[in-house]
């Protein structure tokens, strides 16, 4: 099964490309207009963005199961409430994006100016330089420089060597989901609205179903939209997995019932904006009824660090969890995911780069992050 998100300048445009490459009757997931980058995006015409499925081995050929026209019908219609807030919302955003450039970018002339660094070592300037250029944050660089520096001073081991092992040690382990048959585990997805939670569940399960052969079952409890509901429950329709909905966290119980003699229960939730107070009471409800076994908390490899720093510290109220990093595949470097290890200290899992379903995941891999984070060396 494959999932793809294809963009045309009209909904013909976009279902015509959909028709070519997945062919006639590939299944519609879901339909949305989405503004183009950038403020002057504002002032010129939606595009207009389809999702679609079709199973990889009968591309072309696809017989849908059933045909979800999401939101097919909000084309002509006049700009609501909510969409102008959701507007606002996005030119906040990225408002706040451009202070954050234009803080990137201070930082980077502070350095050219002065090039002996925060109190660096001249001779590991330029190991901060391409850590700060990594979207790695200043303090942080400098924290991971000063102790490498330790090191390095104490022993006869080169600095760059010393700087591998204190970043090594930063990145840590990576702990993916282990699940063995027979001993049920839940798994409890979480994390900001848009993040890719969902996605990031349909990949899991379909490669704990498909490709490990285990008995999975998923719970969502984000019933708040009607289309989040629809999502998963295409995924589960297309992977031919069972599915609860919980309009309760109460009704857990009676859903773990329904899956008792599953290997692995994936459970989504709904996106959480910082200070919900009353999501955080049910997400601590989902967890603990649940007897949750790992929590991921899903975060986007396009966040800023201000944004990470917020996120991280509006989910401390979970007792533990993971970090599952998504959209790598837009990030333009692997920073954001050692800035995350550091102010969270939480494990790494899996890093998802694409929309594909199942393909667009791989397990976290430290030397990976490590050899991305240590490019460019100009020294
Ligand atoms: N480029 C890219 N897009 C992704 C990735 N993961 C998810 N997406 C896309 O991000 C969008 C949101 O994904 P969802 O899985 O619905 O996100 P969510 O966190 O469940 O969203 P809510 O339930 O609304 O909070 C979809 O268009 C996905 O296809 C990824 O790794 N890379
Ligand atoms: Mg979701």
């Amino acid at each position: 099964m494959k999932v793809k998100r294809y963009i045309g300048h009209t909904a013909q445009e976009a279902m015509q490309k959909v028709k070519d490459e997945m062919g006639k009757d590939a299944l519609i997931l879901s339909t949305r207009k989405i503004r183009q980058k950038g403020i002057t995006g504002w002032f010129k015409r939606p595009l207009i963005e389809v999702v679609a499925a079709a199973d990889e081995s009968n591309e072309g050929n696809f017989t849908p199961r059933r045909i979800v026209p999401a939101n097919a019908t909000n084309y002509a219609s006049p700009v609501r409430q909510d969409d102008t807030s959701k507007v606002l919302e996005k030119l906040e955003a990225q408002i706040s994006n451009m202070g954050e450039i234009l803080n990137k970018l201070t930082s980077g002339f502070k350095i050219m100016e002065n090039h002996a660094g925060p109190g660096i070592k001249q001779e590991y300037v330029p190991y901060y330089e391409m850590l700060v250029k990594n979207e790695v944050n200043e303090g942080i660089a400098k924290d991971i420089i000063e102790k490498a520096g330790l090191i390095h001073e104490r022993s006869s081991v080169d600095f760059e060597r010393c700087l591998k092992r204190v970043l090594m040690e930063h990145i840590g382990p990576s702990r993916p989901l282990e699940v063995s048959p027979g001993s049920r585990k839940v798994v409890v997805f979480v994390g900001p609205t848009g993040v890719g939670k969902t996605t990031s569940l349909a990949k899991l399960a379909a490669i704990f179903s498909i490709q490990k052969q285990m008995k999975v079952g998923l719970i969502t409890a984000d019933t708040y939209r009607i289309a989040a509901v629809d999502q998963l429950k295409i995924y589960a329709e297309i992977m031919e997995i069972p599915l609860s909905i919980l309009y309760s966290p109460r009704e857990m119980l009676a859903a773990l019932e329904e899956h008792r003699d599953k290997d692995v229960i994936f459970v989504d939730t709904a996106g959480k904006s910082i200070r919900d107070r009353a999501q955080e009471k049910e997400i601590l409800e989902l967890i603990s009824l649940s007897k949750a076994d790992e929590v991921y908390l899903v975060l986007s490899c396009n966040t800023s660090y201000s944004g990470c720093l917020n996120i991280i510290k509006s989910y401390s109220f979970l007792p533990d969890y993971k970090l599952l990093f998504t959209k790598m595949d837009e990030a333009s470097n692997y920073g954001v995911i050692l800035n995350c290890r550091y102010i969270s200290g939480k494990p790494l899992s899996y890093i998802a780069t694409g929309q594909s379903v199942p393909d667009d995941i791989e397990v976290a891999d430290p030397n990976k992050l490590l050899s991305c984070i240590m490019k460019r060396v100009e020294v």
